[in-house]
């Protein structure tokens, strides 16, 4: 068989061209187009996806260099119940995957797939996890009938010849096939196999399913390789917070999907703190691993952001509102007669009239929302305006605390601190939240959500566990452990705590203690701050007694936490690590 081949293929790597051709043959597509990464080359596939009716080129004026997407209505949020992790058995994989034998998995997804690009084009997207030449980076291949996916790719990643670059003759790069199927629910795979570093994904075209750098390699496969390998893969923003005096320190935090991890990295400090800056290195995903000196270095793997739109304005994300006003892909907000973008919750006047993200007539007297509530922006980092330069070191940065939060209406109190690494993994580990849009189904139940990992970690979350105590050894200098939550509610349903940039508070915090600069009280959950010392000073209608609330640890609701948290417990005894178990205990024992 022969097929067009277009683009120039870069690379001489045996193993990727035999792999290319194995998938050719297997998918037969029409044509082969093989992408370098150019500016130029993203010019010509922006004007095809224009010209197939992929995006729409929004309104230049207002909006340069920005297009809009529709998603199938079907496909619009990561499917958890279509997503397997196929190791050799499912004892590996654990209870909170799906598990299928990687032989059966495979024969299924040849099958699907199996002339699934006839009359259509195979796009080669080579990329780079990681900033160039960092010994934590990672190449991957997507091989994809997605425009939408390869010029997502193009922004999410170091797409192009750089990867191969990187990747040389090695064959040791990450396989992953994107066929798009028909886009029905019930032709959706999201499959894993870790072991051959290999990733299947069909029938969907969404951010979190397809862009297969992010959830699938960057943390699903890359979670089972940082266990082999003695590193992290963790859903953790990565920012800097700077002093007045240019002190830098920096912080990990790992929250689930859509409770502000985008936010919180790129926050700026509230006029109180003056002289205080915030950087990102990343809002999403990081990779951490033990330094020569003893401390945790992490870096960013991605080089964009696909953030969740609605509510982003000038006052929740003032740096996000510049970042998405250029170069940015929208899917799923609103369109506008004149091809501008609305969301709810966006800065200015509700449009009289727009389409909604399904293309129907909107106005502001209709029932549904016109932006769906898990639309998405997809944009450079480069694109933000406190990206931190470091945020392309490839040594990565020294991190000095880890946060973990959840959304939790009660029990959990606005900020404790764990009281050493075994009872910070405890912390991590028996992290609640409600779920949001970002996931098909089940929005605002709370659910146990181990580190943020719950859908993201490959292999037994009881092992997963146990790797995060052992890797202690290898840390001389350890990040202090936090857990915070800005979503508690009083019994008017009310928020306790405003958030957004007055996290900043909370974040001092944080930093004070990590430097020994500010003392703390001991409580049954952790070290918390005193109201004395804690600065509420600015803050309008933040009374000490209103923090005190948001700090309240209540007996019934914690007797109810404990019980969800052993129900985790029993779920993955067999795996458990024992220190865990004490620690539930301990945690007992003190309330
Ligand atoms: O859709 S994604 O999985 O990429 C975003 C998220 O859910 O965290
Ligand atoms: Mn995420």
């Amino acid at each position: 068989m022969r097929v067009l081949s277009l683009g120039e293929c870069n690379t001489t790597n045996q193993a990727v061209l035999r792999w290319v051709d194995e998938m050719v043959a297997l998918c037969k597509p029409d044509e082969v187009f093989w992408c370098n990464g150019s500016a130029s080359e993203r010019e010509a596939l922006l004007d095809a996806a224009v010209e197939k009716g992929i995006l729409i080129r929004l309104n230049q004026e207002k909006l340069p260099g920005c297009y809009y997407h529709r998603s199938n209505p079907n496909d619009v949020a990561r499917v958890e119940q279509s997503t397997f992790i196929c190791t050799i058995d499912a004892e590996q994989a654990g209870p909170t995957n799906n598990w299928m034998a990687p032989k059966e998995m495979y024969q299924k997804l040849r099958a699907l797939s199996a002339g699934a690009m006839q009359g259509r084009t195979l796009y080669v997207v080579p990329y780079l996890m990681g900033p160039a030449g960092s010994p934590l980076a990672k190449v991957g291949i997507e091989l994809t009938d997605s425009l939408y996916v390869v010029l997502s790719m193009g922004i999410m990643t170091r797409m192009g010849d750089i990867a191969f670059e990187q990747l040389a003759e090695d064959d040791e790069f990450n396989r992953g096939l994107h066929c798009m199927l028909d886009i029905h629910p019930e032709r959706r795979y999201i499959a894993h196999f870790p072991q051959d570093n290999t990733i299947i994904s069909v029938g969907s075209n969404y951010g979190g399913n397809v862009l297969l750098g992010k959830k699938c390699l960057a943390l699903r496969i890359g979670s089972y390789l940082g266990r082999q390998e003695g590193w992290f893969a963790e859903h953790m923003l990565v920012l800097c917070v700077e002093s007045p005096e240019g002190e830098k320190t920096y912080v990990a935090a790992a929250f689930p999907s859509a409770c502000g991890k985008t936010n919180f990295a790129m926050m700026i400090p509230p006029a109180h703190f003056k002289g205080w800056k915030i950087a990102t290195i990343g809002d999403d995903i990081a990779w951490m691993k033990p330094g020569a000196d003893g401390r945790l270095y992490a870096i960013n793997p991605e080089a964009g952001y696909f953030g969740v739109v609605p509510g982003t304005n000038s006052s929740s994300n003032p740096n996000a509102v510049e970042m998405i006003s250029h170069d940015t892909i929208y899917t799923n907000v609103a369109l506008t007669p004149d091809l501008d973008v609305w969301w709810e919750g966006k800065d200015g006047p509700v449009p009289r009239e727009c389409l909604d993200w399904r293309g129907n007539k909107w106005t502001p007297a209709s029932k549904e929302k016109a932006a769906h509530p898990n639309s998405r922006f997809t944009t450079p980092m480069a694109n933000n305006p406190v990206l931190a330069d470091e945020a392309n070191d490839p040594l990565g940065v020294p991190i000095s605390a880890i946060i973990f939060g959840g959304r939790r209406r009660d029990t959990m109190p606005l900020i404790f601190q764990a009281f050493n690494w075994v009872h910070g993994v405890y912390v991590g580990a028996t992290m609640g939240s409600e779920m949001t849009a970002a996931a098909v189904g089940g929005a605002g139940q709370v659910r146990r959500d181990p580190m943020a990992m719950l859908p993201f970690c490959a292999y037994h979350m009881g092992d997963y566990f146990r790797h995060w105590i052992n890797m202690h050894r290898l840390i001389k200098h350890p990040p202090r452990i936090f857990h915070v939550n800005w979503f508690r509610k009083n019994s008017h349903s009310e928020y306790l705590w405003p958030g957004f940039g007055e996290n900043m508070r909370v974040l001092k915090w944080v930093v004070d203690r990590c430097r020994g600069r500010i003392d703390a009280e001991e409580s049954a959950l952790g070290w918390v701050p005193s109201s004395r010392t804690f600065d509420l000073s600015g803050m309008s209608g933040m009374t000490p007694e209103r923090f005190e609330k948001a700090q309240e640890i209540c007996e019934d609701e914690w007797r109810r936490e404990l019980v969800l948290q052993e129900e985790l417990f029993m779920r993955l005894y067999s795996h458990l690590p024992k220190e865990l178990i004490f620690q539930r205990e301990l945690l007992m024992a003190r309330l």
